[in-house]
């Protein structure tokens, strides 16, 4: 399934935002604020800037690169929208820095956040 052809009337709702010279993504959090141990959800959209988007492709994970491990989940993504994903399965497990990485087709996003 191809989706959001081309950047133009592509808008991204409020949020973090990511891009690259191809793709702009926003994401947000449900709670906003992420706490150490307890689960949340994840609503990303995406704006490709040219081309489109294989929804088929759309992966999203995290880890902590200090200390080299990732999730002791998997995070499951649905598609809600033309370009726009819900996500859910998501816990941090340990307060420090994390790194979302967001794959979506080709490309590979990434966004840092700190959890105390
Ligand atoms: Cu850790």
């Amino acid at each position: 399934m191809l989706v959001c052809a081309g950047a133009a009337g592509c808008e991204l709702p409020p949020g973090a935002r990511v891009e690259n010279d191809r793709v702009a993504i926003s994401y947000r959090t449900a709670p906003a604020r992420i706490e150490v141990g307890k689960p949340f959800v994840l609503e990303l959209s995406a704006c490709p800037k040219k081309g489109a988007l294989d929804a088929a492709r759309v992966r999203m994970d995290a880890s902590m690169p200090e200390h080299r491990h990732g999730m002791n989940y998997r995070v499951r993504v649905e598609p809600l929208a033309a370009a726009r994903f819900r996500s859910e399965g998501w816990l941090f497990h340990m307060p420090g820095r994390w790194e979302f990485v967001f794959e979506l087709g080709g490309e590979r996003l990434t966004h840092s956040v700190r959890i105390e």
